[in-house]
């Protein structure tokens, strides 16, 4: 018997157990520290800090049922959906205790990962994990034309720890940016995450027929997977009442414009994995530390003058455990125009070649980020 298999019976025993429980709705918020490692080759791959932040705000909404897109109260699949009771932050400590952005970003040399492990070893063009256990490591790199994303289903987490997590193309994380349609509504990241929460797609994964399900009681038998964004009722073989098959579900294949819900069953899946697997991060304070090393010092950095002639000083960058910087200058339309790599001693840096204008200066390393708006005068 496959693992996922033995998973999914393992649930299904924990239902009957817990028959009280088995329509639970939210007991308790569970909030879910992240760490995106952002790996690329090009700038384009580098992508921004809004555009990460773009897609935690799209999960927050996603997986409490506060997605603006929900289905009208009066659609016959309203009331299966369901608060899921889960939110995620970006990791404001790492692994050692350091106060973080919760962003890494690593140049690779590989042009694509395609759907290997790479990305998710150092050695391998790629940024190791950090503490499965703790957090749920999300790398966004560049798989290729043909994949939008995959993750690991819990059991991964008892065979392969260090490679627990979710992977998603550049172009399909977040909402801008380098987003883009139909995958840029964010979420394939949403379904990703419900696979590494255990759950399957809503059509069984049973090359189209009707013999498997998704294991799940209040989701529609499925035929296969849905293309693009279908509307009104859609019947197909495994399901022919009245409301259709589910292809709202974020576990399908719709684009993102179709896909807006979980199903309360879905939800009690979930939400069992922290029971069984994820425990350890029930209780993590990574989402609520307030104060650290990097907050202390953020005030002190000091970049001057503003506007720039022909030298830019940047002095107090916190002395973090990565002792590089680098430093990054993009125009207004985004496009990186300078870049080079600091101590975290004050530095005085050379800026003569650039023309008048406006720029986002960006110093950051692993542990530590700062952002600036600076001009540039002659
Ligand atoms: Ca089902
Ligand atoms: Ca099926
Ligand atoms: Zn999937």
């Amino acid at each position: 018997m496959s693992s996922r298999l033995a998973f999914d019976q393992r649930f299904r025993q924990w239902q009957e157990n817990n028959i009280q429980n088995k329509n639970l709705s939210i007991s308790s918020l569970i909030t879910i520290p992240v760490v995106v490692h952002v790996i690329y080759n090009t700038a384009t791959e580098n992508i921004s800090d809004a555009q990460i932040q773009s897609q935690i705000d799209i999960l927050n909404k996603d997986f409490r049922n506060l997605n603006t897109d929900k289905l009208a109260s009066t659609h016959a699949f309203y009331n299966l959906s369901g608060d899921a009771g889960i939110e995620f932050c970006l990791a404001k400590e790492d692994p050692i205790g350091n106060a973080v952005s919760g962003i890494t970003r690593t140049y690779t040399s590989l042009q694509e990962f395609g759907n290997e492990s790479n990305m998710k070893y150092a050695a391998l063009g790629g940024v190791d994990a950090w503490d499965t256990k703790r957090y749920l490591n999300i790398w966004v790199c560049n798989l290729g034309k043909q994949l939008l994303g995959f993750a690991t289903y819990p059991t991964a987490f008892e065979y392969a720890p260090n490679e627990d997590g979710v992977v998603l193309n550049f172009n399909a994380f977040g909402i801008m940016g380098t987003a883009k349609a139909p995958y840029n509504n964010g979420r394939t990241a949403t379904h990703e995450i419900g696979h590494w929460l255990s759950l399957r797609h809503i059509w069984g994964d049973d090359n189209n027929s009707c013999d498997d399900d998704d294991g799940i009681d209040d989701t529609p038998n499925q035929f296969g997977a849905t293309a693009g964004c279908p509307s009104g009722v859609l019947v197909d073989g495994c399901t022919v009442s009245s409301t259709g098959v589910m292809y709202q579900n974020y576990m399908d294949y719709s684009d993102d414009a179709c896909l807006v819900m979980f199903t309360k069953q879905q939800i009690v899946k979930m939400r069992f994995v922290f029971d069984e697997i994820r425990t350890e991060m029930l209780s993590s304070p990574i989402c609520s530390r307030t104060t650290g090393i990097a907050n202390q010092v953020h005030s002190k950095v000091n970049i001057y003058p503003n506007p720039i002639q022909n030298y830019l000083s940047i002095e107090g960058l916190p002395k973090t455990r990565n002792k590089k910087y680098s430093v990054e200058l993009f125009n207004m339309i985004g496009e990186l125009v300078f870049s080079t790599a600091i101590p975290a001693d004050d530095t005085l840096i050379e800026m003569t070649e650039l023309p008048i204008g406006t720029y986002v200066l960006k110093i950051y390393n692993n542990d530590f980020t700062t952002i600036h708006k600076v001009t540039v005068v002659k």
